[in-house]
């Protein structure tokens, strides 16, 4: 058994676990990582793509902004489609403020540029994750990689190892609430090789089901489609979902250029989840690991890079002045932010996703509320300060 001592265990390298460690190195405080799955498996995997002004702003504030402000989209705005008719929802006239198209794979990749090229913290291809001694002062992580078992022992542990991870089961259930609801919904989710065919997002609610158009890069378009919660992917051929986007976002996919080779399809079921506290003993949950939104309002990843980085304000405090003020209030704190995100995710979702069985009243229900939204009265400015993100005023 190989041991190592550090400061803080980090289990998992996604985004949360990878800033997390960012921000600790920036600061001298230092870390040991383990991560489930390959680095290639890590840069290539497609989820997020909207970035709030917050997020922006806290990647640029740790010397992560050059690549996105080259290569990231802004967007002033986003169309929003029902009853056959095209609004524009301007973000940037509402409040100021506009959102950002750039991948979590680019997130990552940056977070991992940016590591020293003599890394020897971050440990990928892990197996049989183990975490020890949560509430004794000597907390350790055990794996094994290759021929090896490493034992890291710390001050703390970071479980940001996802909804799937090790962290949230390594904690006593009856010490724990878990919060979950599944919506009665999947996305089918689309990576296109073909131009968007529009500039900015369009979100269409039709009566047949939500669709989304997004993208990745001019190139690269991502689209979004509801199907009922029981639906699996070999329900939905190719010539079904193209048949089934272009009607719903009333353009026309019947030209096989139009449509684009499709790089990734994934079925997404719709479901959130809060883990209540955020914390046990010596491990602090971050990100996916504590709490899953519907994507609908993008917020996961935005809600997981400011986990990250109230946890290394923390922990700065702690190691720099001795301060564990932020470090008890560190979950009370974050499940305030997570249950606003959750409130505007779940009402978004229900507000886009038509039910299979609705009722006549409920449809002309829906259609008033999203007249509301494109009146760019006082109830778009709301709306359009918790789609921004309202963490960024802090
Ligand atoms: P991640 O990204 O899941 O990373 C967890 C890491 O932990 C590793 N791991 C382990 N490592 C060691 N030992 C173990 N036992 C481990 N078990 C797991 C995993 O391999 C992985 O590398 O969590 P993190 O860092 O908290 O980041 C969260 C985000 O990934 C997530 O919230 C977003 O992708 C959600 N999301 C979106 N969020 C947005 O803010 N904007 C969006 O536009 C947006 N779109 C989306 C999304 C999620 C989607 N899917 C696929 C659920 C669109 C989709 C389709
Ligand atoms: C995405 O591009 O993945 C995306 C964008 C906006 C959303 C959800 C997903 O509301």
């Amino acid at each position: 058994m190989r041991r190592l001592r550090t400061k803080i265990a980090i289990v998992g390298a996604g985004p949360s676990g990878l800033y997390l460690s960012h921000e600790l190195r920036g600061h001298g405080i230092d870390s040991v990582m383990v991560e489930r799955c390959s680095r290639e498996h890590l840069e290539r995997r497609v989820r997020a793509g909207l970035l709030e002004e917050g997020t922006v702003r806290l990647l640029r504030a740790s010397g992560l902004g050059s690549k996105l402000d080259k290569e990231g989209l802004v967007h002033d705005g986003f169309q929003l489609r029902f009853e056959n008719n095209l609004h524009r929802i301007s973000t940037a006239s509402l409040i100021g403020e506009p959102t950002y198209i750039y991948g979590q794979q680019e997130v990552v990749k940056d977070l991992l540029a940016a590591r020293p090229l003599d890394d020897e913290t971050l440990y990928f291809d892990a197996e049989d994750v183990r975490l020890g001694g949560i509430t004794s002062d000597n907390p350790c992580v055990a794996f094994t990689v290759g021929p090896d078992r490493v034992l890291v022992e710390a001050d703390f542990i970071a479980g940001c190892d996802g909804y799937h991870g090790v962290s949230r089961p390594s904690i006593p259930a009856s010490t724990l609430t878990f919060h979950s609801r599944r919506y009665p919904f999947n996305w089918i989710g689309m990576l296109v090789s073909a131009a968007p065919f529009a500039s900015e997002l369009v979100y269409s609610v039709h009566p047949g089901g939500f669709a989304l158009q997004s993208m990745r890069t001019p190139e690269i378009s991502r689209l979004y489609l509801q199907t009922d919660a029981r639906d699996e992917l070999s329900d939905w051929p190719e010539t079904r979902i193209w048949d089934e986007l272009g009607r719903r976002l009333y353009v026309d996919m019947s030209e096989t250029r139009a449509r684009g080779a499709i790089l990734e399809q994934v079925m997404v079921p719709l479901r959130a989840t809060v883990t209540e506290p955020m914390r046990y003993g010596r491990l602090f949950l971050v990100g996916d690991a504590a709490h899953i939104f519907p994507p609908t309002a993008a917020k996961g990843l935005n809600v997981a890079l400011e986990d990250s980085s109230a946890l290394a304000r923390a922990l700065i405090a702690w190691y720099d002045r001795g301060q564990g003020d932020l470090l008890e209030g560190y979950s009370a704190a974050r499940l305030r932010s997570v249950w606003r995100a959750q409130d505007f995710s779940s009402w978004l979702t229900w507000l886009f996703h038509p039910a299979a069985d609705a009722s006549a009243f409920d449809y002309n229900l829906r259609t008033a509320s999203l007249a509301r939204l494109a009146e760019a009265g006082s109830t778009a400015v709301a709306f359009a300060d918790e789609y921004v993100g309202y963490s960024r005023r802090r």
